[in-house]
């Protein structure tokens, strides 16, 4: 299968284009929707709760936990369908994981700020295996240290069917964020594998 190597200084980027067709993308979009139970989680700023702007789901082994965004989640179950895509991601990347974070952005109003996937609990230049369906939405990057150093940010338009693996320093030295867009977009979900140590 098809990889890229995406080059940007300090981090570790692989992109396969399509490890799914576009009929098993539709089989596998649709199978997601119904089967995953979406939760709104909230995050506190200033003493005040808001929706995150998209929805989402954690599953991991039993007895996993973790905190994203300052929020505690518990995770429910692997379902039959994510334990299949996960032998799938573990086959590619030559990596295991332990647990996925699944996000639904609605529409082009639901995005992600600006983050790293640094929480304790995924350890020292954890590997996060990242696999889209539905539309295609800009996953943007850029350095902690773009003015010093100029350092271009990355911009990719991650498709159905893709996987975008971010290992060695990239957590460390650089941030992400699925901006939101005036276009008219239909749903996407992403799949985020991750492998939690137990701290
Ligand atoms: O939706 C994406 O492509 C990125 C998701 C993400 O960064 C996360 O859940 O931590
Ligand atoms: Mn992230």
């Amino acid at each position: 299968m098809d990889v890229q190597i995406i080059e940007a200084p300090d981090a570790e980027l692989r992109l396969w284009s399509h490890i799914y067709s576009d009929t098993e993308c539709c089989h596998l979009f649709t199978e997601l929707s119904h089967s995953t139970p979406w939760r709104q989680d909230q995050i506190q700023i200033f003493g005040k709760q808001f929706d995150l702007p998209r929805l989402q789901s954690w599953h991991a082994n039993p007895g996993l936990s973790t905190k994203y965004s300052g929020i505690e989640l518990l995770p429910s179950p692997w379902t039959p369908v994510l334990l299949d895509i996960k032998e799938k991601i573990e086959a590619l990347s030559q990596h295991s994981f332990n647990s996925v974070l699944i996000n639904l952005y609605r529409d082009g109003q639901d995005s992600n700020g600006w983050h790293a996937d640094n929480e304790p609990e995924l350890g020292q230049n954890p590997v996060i295996a990242s696999l889209s369906f539905g539309a295609t939405r800009r996953f943007r990057m850029k350095h902690l240290e773009t003015k010093e150093r100029s350092i271009p940010p990355v911009s990719l338009d991650l498709q159905q069917g893709s996987l975008l693996l971010m290992a060695g320093h990239t957590q460390s030295y650089w941030q992400h964020c699925i901006t939101k867009t005036a276009k008219t977009v239909e749903p996407r979900i992403n799949l985020t594998f991750r492998t939690i140590i137990n701290v």
